[in-house]
């Protein structure tokens, strides 16, 4: 038996932290009444609110120059639902767990739906992995997947989607996210319109193995590891792709995947009125795709984002289904805390969108006051809603304070004594 955060210790640090948390919530909710807003209904949507954690997210990350490993990371897939769990044991906002293959690759199937059911966890979008070789890979990637200009690479790759499809359905997942790295390094070494045209007919074959309750996650990005041009680099070329490829085709929006300055929010909105956002790979970034924990650079622009969602779940808009994943890549911190923390800054935007006074901010936008419209927005987002966080967190069973109780718990030191390290120091950003 591997070593688990006991319920105790959860209850007592909790009993510690009751007092201030009543008296804070308390004060939050007679604040709230003033603004006709009822504390109750933002705490119940809050509990209800899920984010999904990738599998690869617990291990520790890296850049291309180095990866530090921390102590105790998981080893396999086993390890990883077992951290998963840990984070939602205390955060209860990380119901789901979204895997890579081959990376998550097990010869039991059955066995790894029933580990996680039996942690409380479902698993959320399957993803395909066609921008690295794996040991022993004749058809080499190197140059492409879907979009290859051999045939026999497109196959490869289609076959590598089609067998994620049914590893997925093994698992009771209701979609497939496709990124891939096809591009090229320097102008004129591919044709930018027959390059496309390949990818479509790949993810037309994908798509026709697609069971008719699934959706395929169209995942764009501006570059990297392609430097001049990306198959699939911006969410006007996601769009026409969805278009393209039917109904069951939408558009995954990664925080990080956009040129600087691009106006996110905006694209959501886009996406959504089209009935084609998919959902997101969560994370911030202050550059380019530096897969930083979600609301740690831009907060407002996060919670920009969830005032577009707010706004298409207020006006029941058609499609709109967003699949919330978190998709970062912890470098310097304990990838647990981190994902907690982004799980709950997560949460603290939605919460933040629900509190807008969505009458007011419109009466505003009517009368071109923009100012008016400005201070509305600015009025929920300078609100502090941790009361409410903490409050959900603690009715859910989970942790008031995660973070001090996970650290006080020695999760950490337990699980480097369970699994020894490796070895070895690996490049790879993950
Ligand atoms: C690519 O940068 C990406 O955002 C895709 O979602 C990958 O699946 C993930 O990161 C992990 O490399
Ligand atoms: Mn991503």
């Amino acid at each position: 038996m591997t070593f688990r955060i006991s319920d105790d210790l959860v209850a007592e640090s909790n009993r510690a932290a009751r007092p201030a948390l009543d008296e804070d919530y308390a004060a939050l909710a007679r604040q709230l009444a003033r603004r006709g807003v009822d504390i109750e209904a933002i705490a119940r949507a809050v509990m209800a609110f899920g984010v999904a954690i990738p599998t690869w997210g617990v291990g520790t990350g890296g850049t291309r120059f180095a990866r530090f490993p921390g102590p105790g990371e998981p080893r396999g897939v086993e390890d990883k639902i077992e951290d998963c769990a840990t984070i939602q044991q205390l955060v209860r906002a990380t119901p789901r767990i979204s895997p890579h293959f081959p990376w998550d690759f097990t010869s039991d199937w059955a066995g790894l739906r029933e580990a996680a059911a039996a942690r409380g966890l479902a698993f959320d979008a399957v993803n395909s992995n066609t921008f690295q070789d794996q040991p022993g890979q004749t058809l080499s990637y190197k140059f492409g997947s879907l979009s290859h200009v051999e045939r026999a690479v497109r196959e490869a790759a289609i076959a590598h989607n089609k067998a994620c499809i049914a590893i997925g359905q093994k698992l009771g997942s209701k979609a497939l996210t496709v990124w891939i790295a096809d591009g090229s390094n320097f102008a004129g070494q591919s044709n930018l319109t027959r390059a496309f045209d390949r990818y479509l007919e790949s993810m037309r074959e994908i798509c026709a193995a697609l069971p008719l309750d699934w959706r395929v996650f169209i995942e764009h990005k501006l570059y990297e590891p392609a430097f001049y041009s990306t198959v699939v680099a911006d969410w006007g070329t996601s769009f026409a792709a969805a278009l393209e490829l039917g109904p069951q085709a939408q558009c995954l929006v990664d925080l990080g995947h956009h040129a600087p300055g691009v106006n996110i929010e905006q694209i959501v909105a886009r996406l959504t009125r089209f009935g084609k956002l998919a959902g997101f790979h969560f994370n911030d970034s202050k550059y380019g795709d530096d897969d930083l924990d979600a609301g740690s650079i831009a907060p407002f622009r996060l919670f920009l984002v969830f005032n577009e969602l707010a706004d298409a779940a207020l006006r029941k808009a058609a499609g709109f289904a967003p699949a919330c994943m978190i998709d970062q890549s912890h470098n310097v911190t304990d990838p647990i805390e981190s994902l907690m923390q982004s799980a709950i800054e997560l949460q603290r935007a939605h919460a933040q969108a629900l509190i807008v006074d969505r009458a007011a901010l419109a009466s505003a936008q009517e009368a071109n006051d923009a100012l008016g419209a400005h201070l509305e927005l600015k009025r929920a987002f300078l609100t502090d809603v941790s009361p409410i966080l903490a409050m959900a967190r603690l009715r859910s069973g989970g942790a008031v304070a995660p973070i001090a109780t996970y650290r006080a718990s020695g999760y950490r030191d337990q699980k480097a004594r369970e699994r020894p390290a490796a070895g070895g120091t690996l490049a790879g950003i993950v």
